[in-house]
């Protein structure tokens, strides 16, 4: 089937930099693809397509990705949040054996059906501002069969939402209490889990939290090594709360992404660029625990690292279920330029996650986009809060809109 998507301001991202806007711009899309961008007094007369939409000059930007999230888990962390504001830090509270266990406490406690209906509400609220790719990471489960449960819940949505699902399995985030005093042994389990969770079809990456509260970067080479041997790609929760030289090991193993790196160093930074892989700021994490070391993004600049941005939705570190607001973050607080946020959404993002055939308005890519009410795509980045009407089209389809 062939559409013509008509009378619109497309931000296409296409160039290596910019914009890429075209003023009175039309779409063509065939079956899931996206056949031919340009501007509407370029298309041919005689194009005969099977259906026409008007968009009434409305801005069309691809859809976005989101390609860091924690989304499945139960419970929340509010209290932790009183207490935090009270004085008590992040570490501490999770040396206390609060933090991520007590999420973990909760997930294992939750049953399959609970799982998904709350992975799935955020997953809707998510595509309400235009996401149309999302990765989800495990990491809550910290046990075979919760790994599995909670890997087979994301996998779900990707089959009953109209969303892209990319799954990432995060068994080394924390220590569960049965492996107390014996991260080691919880290490080799982790490594050893991963094949059986490969085999069905639950892992598209494998993840680590390389931290002074979480695994050391020995550690965290062991998991890598247990992925390389399956083929799957690396990323690393790397340099957020210190610098451990995670992201030059990640690069070492030719990670996707590396990810917060707020303490990032100059060989880090350079590590990645040889590497070709991306920076993944999130500034709802940086917000949320208040911290207040930037992460190096001129330094990434001039390296010409591809900087992404992502929710990192999660319930201790960044409970937002706002990707505009991470727009808005990444330019107020991290400094990004709008279209550097936007295109750190939509092509850095798949890039983060080894996707090429998303991220752009352009020929023979993804027809996924998001059809926006403001006149300018700065405007995703300024106009924070205001939860704006999008319609959201997948594979060329129009998504129902959630609200
Ligand atoms: N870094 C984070 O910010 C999240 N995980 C991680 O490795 C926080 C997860 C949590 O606090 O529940
Ligand atoms: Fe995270």
């Amino acid at each position: 089937m062939k559409t013509l998507w008509r009378d619109a301001r497309l931000a296409t991202l296409a160039g290596a930099q910019g914009w890429g806007l075209i003023e009175r711009g039309a779409v063509v899309t065939e079956g899931e693809t996206i056949a031919w961008v340009g501007a509407e007094s370029d298309l041919g007369a005689g194009l005969a397509v099977d259906a026409e939409h008007r968009l009434g000059g409305a801005l069309v930007t691809p859809g976005l990705v989101d390609c860091h999230t924690h989304l499945v888990y139960a419970g929340d962390r509010a209290r932790e949040f009183e207490l935090r504001l009270q004085g008590a830090s992040y570490e501490a509270i999770a040396r206390a054996g609060g933090g991520i266990r007590s999420t973990v406490a909760a997930t294992r406690g939750a049953g399959d059906a609970t799982l998904f209906a709350l992975a799935s509400e955020r997953a809707r609220a998510l595509q309400a501002e235009g996401v149309t790719t999302l990765e989800v990471k495990s990491g809550y489960g910290l046990a075979l069969e919760h790994e599995r449960r909670c890997l087979a819940a994301a996998r779900r949505l990707g089959r009953e939402l109209p969303l892209a699902v990319r799954t990432t399995y995060l068994g080394a985030h924390a220590l569960p209490p049965e492996f107390d005093g014996r991260a080691d042994a919880y290490v080799d389990a982790v490594c050893a889990w991963l094949p059986a969770l490969h085999a069905d079809g639950l892992v598209d990456a494998v993840d680590a939290f390389c931290e002074s509260i979480a695994f050391t970067p020995a550690q965290t080479r062991r998991v890598f090594d247990a992925a390389r041997a399956l083929g799957l790609p690396v990323k690393l929760h790397a340099e957020q709360l210190s610098n451990q030289h995670g992201a030059a090991l990640a690069a070492g193993y030719g990670a996707l992404s590396c990810d917060h790196l707020e303490h990032l160093d100059d060989a880090g930074v350079l590590a990645m660029a040889a590497a070709g892989t991306v920076a993944v700021l999130l500034p709802g994490a940086y917000y949320f625990l208040r911290e207040t070391r930037l992460p190096p993004v001129a330094e990434l600049r001039a390296a010409g690292v591809p900087i992404a941005i992502a929710t990192d939705h999660n319930p201790g570190s960044s409970p937002t279920l706002s990707p505009l607001l991470m727009l808005s973050m990444a330019c107020t607080l991290f400094r990004l330029t709008p279209d550097e946020a936007l295109r750190g959404m939509t092509v850095h993002g798949a890039r983060a996650l080894g996707l090429a055939d998303r991220g752009r308005l352009a020929p023979g890519q993804r027809a996924d986009f998001a059809v926006w009410p403001h006149e300018h795509p700065a405007a995703l980045a300024y106009a924070f809060g205001q939860h704006p009407r999008v319609r959201v089209v997948v594979g060329a389809r129009d998504v129902a809109p959630a609200r």
